[in-house]
């Protein structure tokens, strides 16, 4: 550069004007004009290498070319912000275009998570009962075998206390343990409990809850579900019971559902009933699934037996009481008109969607 005359300078200066121009002119984004300015006007660029020369020129030298520099500088600065700027608001014009919000595009689902259909079916088998004044009331599902079987009524070599028929678990010293076979236990505790306080009456519960039974078909589990009823009062009549299964069916069906009960046996009621409710599905004209007799059975009934009432510390004479038992996936499989209460426990989604109703 020293050897640079200031004429042949000045030249250089607008040709390197006249360079930069044609490349800003060309630039497509805002990051190539950035690009052409840094190459002629940074530390190193072509421009600012011939300005960092002057100090070799004599004073004179140095005022034209330094003039003849501010000119190139000034113009050529204002072409670099103009079209910085104008390609700027294109590329952002351009991302709103592109970012620009779809009224009309269909929104994202995401899934909501429901209850299990036989918990909802227990939910509001819960609060049928409980508007016919029933309150709910719970035991543990690891129960003595005394109270699973004995205090109920069970004879020593009753088939239901069979291996085949009942989970036994870890014995508690002397205690045999069962995983309970029904909710009819509860109503031991429950009235083991209220001997020792005052044998206070009434007593009107239900107890919801799991049991579990040696049992694997297309109608029966190895875990289920069961609502027990249990009235206890100075007089209580199979008529009492009827009223208020009768209320259920009809609130928990529909209002025109009729029931019935059939002679049964129990070891823990005498008397004791089969409770068959008008079927849900042809009601009660006879169809397959009620097998052609318009009835389909729907819980366990009766009077409670004076034995329990003696076994569990109360006079029998001085007191009396009605227990119901229903099956929870049974009337969810009737409610839901699904035929395999397995179907329920493979928690298929496909089927746990339909089953929401
Ligand atoms: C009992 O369990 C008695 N504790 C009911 C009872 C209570 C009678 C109080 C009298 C007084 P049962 O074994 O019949 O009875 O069962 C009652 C209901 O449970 C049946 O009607 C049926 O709906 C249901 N159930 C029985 N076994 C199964 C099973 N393996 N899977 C699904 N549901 C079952």
């Amino acid at each position: 550069m020293a050897e640079l005359t200031s004429s042949k300078t000045i030249d250089l200066l607008k040709t390197l004007s006249s360079e930069a121009k044609e490349k800003i002119s060309a630039a497509k984004l805002a990051v190539d004009v950035e690009q052409v300015r840094v190459s002629y006007f940074g530390k190193k660029g072509f421009i600012s290498e011939v300005l960092a020369s002057l100090k070799n020129f004599n004073a004179e030298a140095r005022k034209e070319i330094g003039q003849v520099s501010n000119q190139v500088r000034e113009e050529l600065e204002s072409l670099l912000s103009q079209k910085k700027a104008e390609l700027e608001t294109r590329e952002l014009d351009q991302k709103l275009l592109k970012d620009q919000l779809d009224p009309t595009a269909p929104g994202v689902f995401y899934p909501r998570g429901e209850l299990h259909p036989i918990r909802k079916v227990l939910r509001e088998a819960v609060q049928i009962f409980e508007k016919a004044g029933l309150t709910p009331a719970y035991g543990p599902e690891v129960e003595y075998e005394n109270y699973c079987f004995d205090k109920l009524n069970f004879k020593p070599g009753h088939a239901a206390r069979d291996m085949q028929a009942t989970f036994f678990v870890k014995n508690q010293g002397t205690e045999r343990l069962v995983l309970r076979t029904h909710t009819s236990p509860v109503q031991v505790r429950i009235l083991l409990k209220a001997a020792q306080n005052n044998f206070e009456l009434p007593i009107r519960v239900q107890i919801p809850g799991r049991v579990y039974r040696v049992d694997d078909d297309s109608t029966h589990a190895p875990m289920f579900h069961q609502i027990e009823g249990l009235a206890v009062d100075r007089t209580a009549t199979m008529g009492d019971l009827r009223a208020v299964l009768d209320y259920f069916f009809r609130n928990f069906f529909d209002e025109k559902t009729k029931i019935r009960f059939r002679p049964s046996f129990f070891p823990f009621t005498e008397p004791s009933a089969e409770v068959d409710a008008s079927c849900v599905f042809c009601k009660g004209s006879g169809c397959k699934v009620c097998k052609q007799s318009g009835w389909l059975e729907v819980a366990g009934a009766g009077l409670v037996h004076p034995e329990v009432f003696d076994l569990c510390g109360w006079d029998s004479k001085s007191v009396q009481g009605w227990a119901f038992g229903l099956g929870i996936e049974r009337l969810a499989m009737l409610k839901l008109g699904i035929p395999d209460l397995r179907l329920f426990f493979e928690n298929r989604l496909s089927f746990l969607r339909a089953a929401q109703k």
